[in-house]
């Protein structure tokens, strides 16, 4: 499936925009979102230039605010790219940068109308659902082909961010809409080989207790992060990890080994809590990158996703950076150690969350308030991670908060498929109370975000208790 004629259309001022700095020889400013999405949106803008000889200079920002419009205001660049945010602050941007050309590559909620000085490409202006069938990577590829068809190379990492932002949404966690066009795009190029399996990190790989332990999504209550745990499981089980000295992957497993280790899982979750829908998440289809080197957490798609992710919320983006620009050595290298750091944490903040049992159900939402006992880098994917464990209803969307140093705290949401079903939209919800609340918010209909005054986080849950009830069509 080609991306629509209109679509595409929207890309060619961009392009003829990026082309003329190039040539011009101006700096190139990329600022782009702090999760593994904006890391690979960024990686394949900045490689573009790169490839076409251009400058660029990329920051990572955790949002966009006055601190950071007045700073780029005063650096006063020639051409500044906003990669996978944006759209949600379209009036701001026009009105503190007015004196240079403004690209906005993003696929969130659009709030407000476009302002003439800003050339906006979001999938969401021509029909295309950008929480499912595009990411913002996606959208970067895209944009990177038209500057320079030989960077069709760069499909794979386009879709980096579609796993990044969970848009594996098809039939059996596979790609729908636009995605499927750089997925066929990746597979011409030999890039990328797909199939389905059990999903843990490092199917070919990775001893296979060490797989279980070490992947994030889903997160198995007990195995994921423990690797001591899995060994332990699979003894119970009776599935060798060993053939004599060496450490079997999943990939070595027979036929009947994989159904045992799949019942043997389902029936683990099932006696901690997990709905069917998330054990059915164990299975699904294994994206395999297939010119990184087989013993690296680059090879799997959804670990490098991963791995982006943990560089970004360590507040170590750079080494993302480098890792999607290229580099193989170094970088490599310290981002395992981020991972390991990242996996620490979350273990820790789980294990914080259910021994204090900080999951609060109101009457339309639950809410983890966490104070200053989480990061609010993490937050996020603390929420995602107890929202896909399946132990909550799926009936109600989790509404989380973890305060900053600096005054402020950050709110995020998670639904599920259900409840958008029903009619939700977290991203206008996040926007409405954030708003009534003299905060902003915004993002998509299943994952959103809102940053608010400390003071007013009481005030901000009473009212998406409130807006959830009034929006569902339940
Ligand atoms: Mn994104």
């Amino acid at each position: 499936m080609d991306p629509p004629l209109d679509f595409l259309k929207s890309f060619e001022s961009a392009v003829d925009v990026i082309k003329k700095h190039i040539t011009e020889g101006n700096t190139i400013h990329i600022i782009t979102h702090n999760d593994a999405d904006g890391i690979a949106s960024a990686g394949i803008i900045s490689r573009t230039i790169l490839r076409s000889g251009g400058l660029f200079k990329t920051t990572v920002e955790k949002r966009l605010d006055d601190v950071v419009f007045n700073r780029l205001a005063e650096e006063n660049p020639k051409i500044i790219v906003f990669t996978d945010f944006g759209s949600g602050y379209l009036e701001k941007i026009s009105q503190s940068l007015p004196n240079q050309d403004i690209i906005i590559l993003d696929h969130h909620l659009i709030i407000g109308e476009k302002p003439d000085n800003i050339i906006q490409i979001n999938p969401l202006n021509h029909n295309i659902d950008g929480s499912r069938e595009i990411a913002a990577s996606g959208v970067c590829y895209l944009l990177s082909k038209m500057i320079d068809e030989r960077n069709k190379d760069l499909a794979h990492l386009g879709l980096i961010g579609a796993l990044g932002d969970q848009q594996d949404k098809g039939n059996q966690k596979s790609f729908i809409g636009l995605n499927i066009f750089l997925e066929e795009e990746a597979i011409k190029n030999n890039q990328l080989k797909k199939k389905v399996d059990l999903i843990f990190y490092g199917y070919e790989t990775r001893p296979i207790h060490r797989a279980i332990a070490y992947t994030t999504f889903p997160f198995i209550p007990g195995l994921s992060g423990r690797e001591d745990n899995c060994v332990a499981f699979l003894n119970n089980v009776g599935i060798e990890f060993k053939n004599k000295e060496k450490l079997r992957s999943l990939s070595d497993l027979n036929e009947e080994e994989k159904r045992l280790l799949f019942s043997s899982l389902s029936n683990y979750m099932v006696s901690q809590g997990c709905d069917s829908s998330s054990v059915h998440n164990i299975i699904g289809t294994v994206y395999t990158f297939e010119k990184e080197t087989p013993s690296t957490p680059l090879r799997d798609g959804r670990e490098y996703a991963s791995l982006l992710n943990a560089c970004a919320r360590m507040m170590r983006p750079s080494i993302g950076l480098s890792i999607v620009l290229g580099d193989r050595n170094e970088s490599i290298i310290e981002a395992e150690q981020v991972v390991e750091e990242y996996r620490r944490k979350i273990g820790t903040y789980l294990d914080w969350v259910h021994e204090n049992n900080r999951i609060k159900e109101l009457s339309n939402i639950y809410v983890l308030d966490a104070g200053f006992e989480v990061d609010e880098n993490i937050i996020g994917v603390i929420a995602s991670i107890l929202q896909g464990q399946g132990i909550l209803k799926n009936t109600k969307p989790i509404i989380s908060a973890a305060n900053s140093n600096d005054g402020t705290t950050k709110i995020s949401a998670r639904g599920t498929d259900f409840i958008i079903n029903a009619g939700l939209h977290l991203g206008k919800i996040m926007q409405e109370a954030a708003e009534l609340c003299g905060g902003s918010g915004g993002g998509h209909d299943i994952a959103a975000g809102a940053f608010i005054l400390q003071d007013n986080v009481e005030d901000f849950i009473r009212r998406v208790n409130e807006i959830v009830s009034k929006q569902s069509v339940r």
